[in-house]
């Protein structure tokens, strides 16, 4: 099958809609804009149960973001239309736990919210475009982490299966490949987003205790392998696993840096994908667990699940490479971690370095490590664009980073890595996962919004529209020729 060349999206920030279908309030739908003073993001990403109250209780003037997104639902055929025109292959979709359930526990589903997922599925499919379902995209029921603490509590898994169970009935037939958890690492980064769980501001360090972040990783991971289990006996789809990818480099040739490379890679990446694209726990984690104080509780069973309901391919986010210094060095941000400065790279505006280079080198390093086809999962370079005069985005810069990375993608495909897809992000601007701002813009399609809610929320095509589509459009016809 030829390569797939999409776009990405995510129910939080893109859809807008929180007052439609009776939604449930979910884990995203709490995280307050606060005007950025650094690349931290730990105040939008980490919050408390304070944060929580307030989010249920807001003050004069809070904006929730993750509440209006880029209001998708709004734009939704408008959008479809754009897709269509790019000629895209695939679009990644997630869908938004709370409303079909809306804390969770529901008997029965959102009937007008499953109606409302399936207009949005049809109509793509009708565009002939695949669907990429991410079943969860961060967005937790928010009644599930304040009565069980979130992912740490094993109710989830049956609970989530439920939710699983309802979507592979309801829209089987669209499904191409589905994904159970968006960036499975996200949990040890960032415990509030990948597992719902509470930061303590009393205690000490990070805010989490953890054995808690394990038991939810833990609880992810079989929870994943049973979607897996259940879904290949529903449905035709190839189902995956999906991680952000940090391709680590060693700051210089000092053994002491390289080692620090290859922990940090496997704590911050290998363990994640180990477990879902290789069916067990690695070596390296035993020391880990050891040397922290953590026990995982595995009941009868796990073991045989994680073993036998492995994932067909390994997606990824990629946005830039990370620097690995056994000395503390001057700082940088990279998505969700932060990184030692690469001498030899720049940065965006959020110090994330920008290294086509990486995405080749990271291609060849998932596809060695688990001989599964590979998927990139989301792809592009985060800029504040500047809407000019007449509705002109020249966003030449995005163009040259997107040039860039095909080119190393396809230098990693002659490299004989098997890669199924890849799929811009944002492909229609969204409000971003760390910062919450629409500032931080990722599309094609740029839409008029700023970072309180406030703007017409009309959509103009950007000049990398015009270079996505004629790319796109150039790469059917190769394999045509
Ligand atoms: C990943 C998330 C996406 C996306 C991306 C870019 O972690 O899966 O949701 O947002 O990061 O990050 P940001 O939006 O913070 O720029």
């Amino acid at each position: 099958m030829r390569m797939l060349w999409g776009g990405a999206s995510a129910s939080s920030q893109y859809e807008g809609g929180f007052e439609l279908f009776n939604k449930g309030m979910d884990t995203q739908d709490c995280r307050r804009y606060i005007k950025r003073t650094d690349n931290a993001t730990t105040s939008t990403r980490l919050l408390t149960r304070a944060d929580i109250e307030r989010a249920k209780y807001p003050l004069d003037g809070d904006f929730f973001p993750g509440r209006k997104g880029s209001e998708g639902l709004l734009h939704i055929d408008e959008d479809i239309e754009y897709l269509s025109e790019l000629g895209i292959d695939i679009y990644r979709i997630s869908i938004a736990w709370s409303r079909i359930f809306p804390t969770g526990e529901e008997e029965t589903p959102n009937e007008e919210a499953l109606n409302m997922y399936g207009d949005i599925l049809k109509k793509l499919k009708s565009k002939g475009i695949k669907i990429y379902l991410s079943l969860t995209h961060y967005a937790l029921p928010l009644a599930l982490v304040e009565k069980y603490g979130g992912w740490k509590n094993r109710k989830l898994i049956d609970l989530y299966l439920k939710y699983a169970k309802v979507i592979f009935e309801r829209f089987g037939e669209y499904l191409d490949f589905v994904v159970p958890f968006n960036e499975i690492n996200t949990g040890f980064f960032s415990p509030f987003n990948g597992l719902g769980l509470l930061r303590d501001e009393n205690r000490e360090g990070s805010g989490y205790d953890l054995n808690d972040i394990f038991a939810g990783l833990h609880n992810q991971f079989i929870a994943s392998a049973k979607v897996i289990e259940l879904g290949k006996k529903m449905l035709k789809a190839s189902f995956g696993c999906m991680a952000a990818c940090f391709c680590y480099y060693g700051y210089s040739c000092n053994p002491l840096d390289q080692l620090k490379t290859l922990q940090y890679e496997q704590i911050n990446q290998w363990f994640f994908t180990d477990v879902l694209a290789a069916g067990e726990y690695p070596y390296y984690m035993k020391k880990y667990f050891r040397d922290n104080d953590i026990k995982v509780e595995f009941l009868p069973g796990d073991r045989e699940i994680l073993r036998n309901n492995t994932a067909d391919f390994v997606g990824f986010s990629y946005y830039q490479s990370n620097v690995c210094a056994f000395e503390e060095m001057e700082k940088t941000a990279g998505n969700l971690v932060v990184s030692t400065k690469n001498p030899y790279l720049k940065a965006n505006e959020w110090g994330w370095q920008i290294d086509p280079v990486g995405m080749r080198i990271s291609m060849n390093k998932i596809y060695d490590r688990y001989k599964k086809p590979v998927m990139i999962t989301e792809n592009s370079f985060g800029y504040n664009d500047v809407l000019e005069e007449g509705n002109i985005i020249n966003d030449d810069y995005r163009i040259q980073y997107l040039n860039d990375h095909f080119e190393q993608i396809k230098l990693a495909i002659d490299d004989g890595v098997e890669c199924l897809a890849y799929l811009l992000w944002g492909i229609v601007d969204i409000v971003s996962a760390g910062s919450l701002e629409m500032t931080k813009r990722y599309g094609v399609v740029y839409v008029d919004a700023d970072n309180l809610g406030n703007g017409t929320y009309k959509r103009y095509k950007k000049k990398s529209f015009k270079f996505y589509k004629e790319f796109i459009e150039k790469e059917k016809n190769v394999v045509k020729s």
